[in-house]
This record gives C-alpha cells, sequence and structure tokens, in this order.
C-alpha cells in the first residue's frame, strides 16, 4: 500500500512538471514523416532541417536537458508564432505540424535566464519547408 501511494505520488510529480494543461498524446500516423530534433542547453541540432511544403509532419524533439527547462516555438516568415510547446526534460516530445506552406520558418527555445535568453546562446535554428518537386 505505502510503495503503491509513493509511486502514485512520484509518478504525479513528474506529471506535473511540465505544461499546466495536460494535452492529448501525439501518435505517428503509417506513413507519416517524422522529424527528429535534438535539443539542450544551448542548442537545437540540427540548426537546420527541411520538410515538405503542405505535408503533415511529427517533430519528435529529444530534450537532453534534465534540469533548465526549454521549449520548442516556432514562427512563421513573418514573426508569426505557430507553435509554443515546453519540451519534456531528458526525455521526447511529439509536435505534429499542420501542413506549412513552403518558405523559411524559424524555431528557437523562448526561456531565458537572469535577463539573457535561451535563443540568443543558441537554441534558434531554420526549417525550410520545401515544395514538393
Ligand atoms: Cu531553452
Amino acid at each position: 500500500m505505502k510503495r503503491w501511494m509513493l509511486l502514485s505520488a512520484l509518478m504525479f510529480a513528474a506529471g506535473c512538471a511540465g505544461a499546466p494543461v495536460r494535452e492529448g498524446a501525439v501518435t505517428v500516423a503509417p506513413g507519416e514523416q517524422v522529424v527528429d530534433l535534438r535539443a539542450g542547453s544551448y542548442f537545437f541540432a540540427p540548426a537546420s532541417l527541411s520538410i515538405p511544403a503542405e505535408k503533415p509532419v511529427v517533430l519528435r524533439i529529444r530534450n537532453e536537458a534534465s534540469v533548465i527547462p526549454h521549449s520548442f516555438v516556432l514562427a512563421g516568415p513573418g514573426g508569426n508564432v505557430l507553435v509554443r510547446k515546453p519540451l519534456r526534460k531528458g526525455g521526447e516530445t511529439l509536435i505534429r505540424l499542420s501542413p506549412l506552406p513552403a518558405g523559411t520558418y524559424t524555431f528557437y527555445c523562448d526561456k531565458s535566464f537572469l535577463g539573457s535568453t535561451h535563443r540568443s546562446k543558441g537554441m534558434q535554428g531554420k526549417l525550410e519547408a520545401a515544395p514538393a518537386k
């Protein structure tokens, strides 16, 4: 009984460490393209991604940082924010991108520490949505 309570307390704590809103789990559909991205303090790798335009894509972001909080923000060519999501610490976060029009997008982490943004420390990159040939 005691052990069961401790386990559920741990799971509760782990589940609540990230986003305040619980979101439905993203599952990859058959044939859907998965793009891998690594994140950490303070980088995204690769810093330059290419995906097909007008196709749904799932981003699979492996966050190597287990203490410092990071996020993934995707902004359109005009700077408008399309996606903003906290990254699971020391684990994977799946993000399904709606089909994007061809163009160059920017992704970055919007966290900061002592007035210095993670983005300025190197947590940013470019995502190219390329038209099919
Ligand atoms: Cu960050």
